[in-house]
């Protein structure tokens, strides 16, 4: 007899209600759960994989350990695996320094409570300054605008989605990601109620994306030239009077240094760099700041950019200055049940930026973390503060880094590394010892991170539905049993006395911390109250919390903080420059974007059938003419060659993409079968790493976050190679092809 019970999805950031038909051991059906009142019933294909992971037969259930010198690992005791860690980190860190152990923590680990609480344990023992995540991959520059605009880094704006009037994309495809540092679940129904109450939807991307198609208006600008749209925008707003930030005004500071930086870059200087024509950002400035609730939103595309740093800044401006943050209808705060960001702030912890600075290139660090970017050059470069020994945390680095490629052989330097997570894949394949952790329906859940970027205050707690596979263990217990034996083993007093607060968290474990953080929340709740309402619990919309949550001293917004001056000089310079020669139709480089896909999430869930089978999804995109410039045709093999390196995947000739770009997905690139590798259905649908050929040198001149957007690469056929059978792409309605060279026919009307 199946009974069913109640999950939540913890792929994306979207969190829907998951409602699970369980006979015994399996899961027979997964469905949305229509009674929960945030996510209404909506899923995705991926939830449908979640069990095919859990009882996938090629997840890592045991721990692992490599034989030295080899590539095939073992099978070992759990006390064998952590006294082995532990002694071996403790010992890295006696002889070599603290930051000699590096931390690198993966995506899956913001969505897990208990991860998130067991990882703060772990690094706050290790005490290591040579912390890496997928933040300076991803987020970083919203967060660091953040940071210096209102003072904590984690002060993350939302869009008010289910009430906005005008939703200005720039760089996210939320139809395909489900949107991020935007929880909003069925994301492309809301998308289509703000249009039928009359509101519009702008999407301004090099690719006419999924979500373009449904916003009906979309403008192709050229990857990485966003921060000077944004500026052009700011320009005519403040030459038009247009600027009007309401009762922010009263708390902002900088207006006036604002209207100086944006006035050299008048439309007409912009747009021939943007390739977005000066009279449409003229209309696009107008009708944003005279809308009367107004989204300008940026994600991954807008941050991971030569320019990300300052574009995220500059994207929060643009909504403070047509007073659209902190309103109804612009972009909010959530007020969290479990406000961890809160807590931060009251303890002082708001975020740090360039405080301390990478060893081999000197970038900045930001939360005590270092860019991706540098792993790969502090484990080869010798010397003091050389990282020897590395913890890796739901992290696939070699697939997900910039220059992914090089990472992989730095890993194979290391004195000793080890990796909690459920695959033995490109990156853990290096460990000596992979630790196995419980996931997904064996685990319970509450979204701390993700109810907290919300786009309504909402709280939803589950149990564990099944017993945890094989001898995995809880992500927490494993990290704290290494904050444990690691503060036990070290020599240094200092360090063992860490342990004590590693034992006693370990012993309030992470239920109870979840619990103490409700019970002190805004909305004072608990795990009980909240399991009273199993389907979740609505705490109503956003509300309008400013000055009151500003974190900095006089809880002031700074509108111009000074960091990103030298940024704006260099856009000056660049404007001041003609434009590139390279933009000619059909010369030899072509700009790269990435993609996110449906079925895919990042880098690991290849290895479910039911997401992987039919078409291949490896592909690169490219516009008509710059097909016909190189004599190319869909399914053909092309090789793309970037200064760092060269992969092989099928072409697929769209009119979606912007003449010049060319785009392909990421987290692809499977080590063959041939190589032996332990994915098997991922093996046989491996593709290639676009991670190959980005560049761990190119990157946001402010910040260090990798500038995927912007790669120059060489395209040509790969004669060699067989050609493959393309069917029409179903992700994406090819409608009418755009007539104009940057600008969609539906933007015309602008
Ligand atoms: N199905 C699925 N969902 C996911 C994920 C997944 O892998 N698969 N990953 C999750 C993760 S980790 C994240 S962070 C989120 C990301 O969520 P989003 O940011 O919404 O997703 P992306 O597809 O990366 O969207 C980036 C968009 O920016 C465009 N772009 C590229 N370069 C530029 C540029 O220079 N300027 C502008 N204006 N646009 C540009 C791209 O064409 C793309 O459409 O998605 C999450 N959700
Ligand atoms: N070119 C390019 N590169 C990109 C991006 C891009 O748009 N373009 N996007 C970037 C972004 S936004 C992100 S967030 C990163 C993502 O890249 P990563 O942060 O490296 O994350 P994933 O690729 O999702 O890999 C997740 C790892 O966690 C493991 N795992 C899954 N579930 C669990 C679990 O419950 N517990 C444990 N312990 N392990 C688990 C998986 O097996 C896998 O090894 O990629 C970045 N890289
Ligand atoms: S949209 Fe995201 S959270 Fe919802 S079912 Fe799909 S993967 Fe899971
Ligand atoms: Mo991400």
């Amino acid at each position: 007899m199946a009974e069913t019970r109640l999950h939540t999805c913890m792929l994306c950031e979207a969190v829907c209600g998951l409602e699970i038909s369980v006979d015994g051991e399996r899961a027979t059906r997964i469905r949305g759960d229509a009674s929960d009142p945030f996510s209404r019933g909506h899923i995705c294909p991926k939830a449908a994989a979640l069990d095919d992971i859990r009882t996938d037969p090629d997840r890592v259930t045991t721990p692992r350990r490599r034989a030295p010198g080899t590539s095939t690992f073992v099978p070992v005791s759990w006390r064998d695996a952590l006294d082995e860690a532990t002694t071996r980190l403790a010992e890295i860190q006696d002889r070599h320094g603290d930051d000699a152990v590096a931390l690198s923590l993966g995506n899956p680990t913001v969505h897990s409570y208990a991860a998130m609480l067991g990882i703060i344990l772990l690094w706050k023992t290790l005490g290591t300054r040579t912390r890496f995540s997928a933040t300076s991959v991803d987020q970083l520059p919203q967060m660091l605008a953040s940071l210096k605009m209102f003072g904590s880094q984690t002060l993350l704006p939302v869009p008010d989605i289910d009430r906005t009037s005008f939703f200005l994309i720039l760089g996210a495809n939320p139809v395909v990601s489900n949107g991020s540092i935007m929880t909003a679940p069925d994301v492309a129904a809301r998308l289509k109620a703000v249009r039928a109450r009359g509101g519009r939807i702008v999407v301004v991307d090099p690719r006419r994306s999924e979500t373009a198609d449904l916003a009906g208006e979309h403008c192709f600008i050229r990857p990485g030239t966003d921060a000077l749209l944004v500026l052009a925008m700011l320009n005519t707003i403040f030459r038009e009077g247009l600027a009007r930030p309401g009762r922010l005004g009263a708390f902002t500071d900088g207006m006036e240094r604002l209207a100086e930086a944006a006035e050299p870059f008048a439309p007409e200087a912009v747009a021939p760099i943007t390739g977005i024509g000066a009279e449409v950002i003229r209309g696009l400035a107008r009708d944003f700041a005279n809308a009367p609730g107004a989204v300008a939103y940026g994600r991954v595309g807008l941050c991971t950019q030569e320019h990300g740093g300052v574009a995220a800044w500059l994207v929060n401006a643009l909504n403070v200055v047509t007073g659209n943050l902190d309103r109804v209808g612009g972009v909010m705060f959530t007020t969290p049940a479990a406000d961890l960001s809160g807590l931060a702030a009251m303890t002082g912890e708001k975020g740090s930026f360039g405080s301390y600075t990478s060893r081999v290139r000197g970038l900045p660090e930001f939360g005590g973390e270092l860019p991706l970017a540098v792993l790969a050059e502090e484990i080869e470069t010798e010397g003091a503060g050389q990282i020897r020994g590395l913890v890796t945390f739901a992290g696939n680095p070699v697939l997900s880094a910039p220059n992914g490629a090089r990472v992989g052989r730095a890993l194979q330097k290391l004195d000793f590394m080890v990796s909690v997570d459920i695959y033995e894949n490109e990156t853990t394949r290096h460990a000596n010892l992979i630790l196995p952790t419980t996931f997904g329906l064996e685990r319970d859940h509450f979204d701390l991170v993700l109810n907290a970027v919300a786009v309504r205050n909402t709280a939803r707690y589950v149990r564990g539905i099944f017993a945890p596979a094989g001898e995995t263990r809880a992500d927490f217990d494993i990290l704290a049993d290494l904050a444990v034996g690691i503060a036990a083993r070290r020599s240094s007093p200092v360090a063992r006395a860490k342990g004590l607060v590693a034992r006693v968290t370990k012993k309030i474990g992470p239920r109870r911390l979840l619990d103490g953080l409700l019970r002190i929340g805004p909305h004072r709740l608990s795990i009980a109250e909240i399991e009273r309402h199993p389907h979740g619990l609505d705490l109503g919309p956003l509300e309008p919390r400013l000055p009151g949550l500003l974190a900095n001293t006089g809880r002031r917004i700074d509108l111009v903080p000074a960091i990103y001056t030298p940024e704006l000089l260099r856009l000056r310079d660049r404007i001041a420059q003609p434009a590139a020669a390279s933009e000619a139709i059909g010369t030899p480089r072509l700009t790269l974007i990435g993609r996110r896909q449906l079925r895919s999430n990042n880098s690991w869930m290849h290895n479910s059938l039911r997401l992987v089978k039919g078409r291949e999804a490896c592909t690169l995109l490219m516009n008509p003419d710059d097909a016909r410039a190189r004599g190319l045709k869909t399914g053909q093999r092309v090789r793309i060659a970037s200064r760092v390196g060269a992969i092989v995947a099928p072409v697929e000739v769209s009119n979606e993409m912007a003449v010049g770009s060319v785009s392909l997905p990421h987290g692809w690139g499977h080590a063959r079968e041939s190589e032996g590798s332990s994915m098997r259905v991922a093996a046989r649908h491996a593709g290639v790493s676009v991670n190959d050929i980005t560049d761990e040198h190119l990157l946001d001149g402010l910040t260090g976050t990798a500038s995927f957007s912007g790669v120059q690469v060489d395209v040509s056929l790969e004669i060699a190679a067989e050609s493959v059978a393309l069917p029409p792409r179903r992700e994406h309605a090819t409608t009418e092809p755009p007539d104009d060279r940057y600008l969609s026919r539906s933007l015309r009307h602008l």
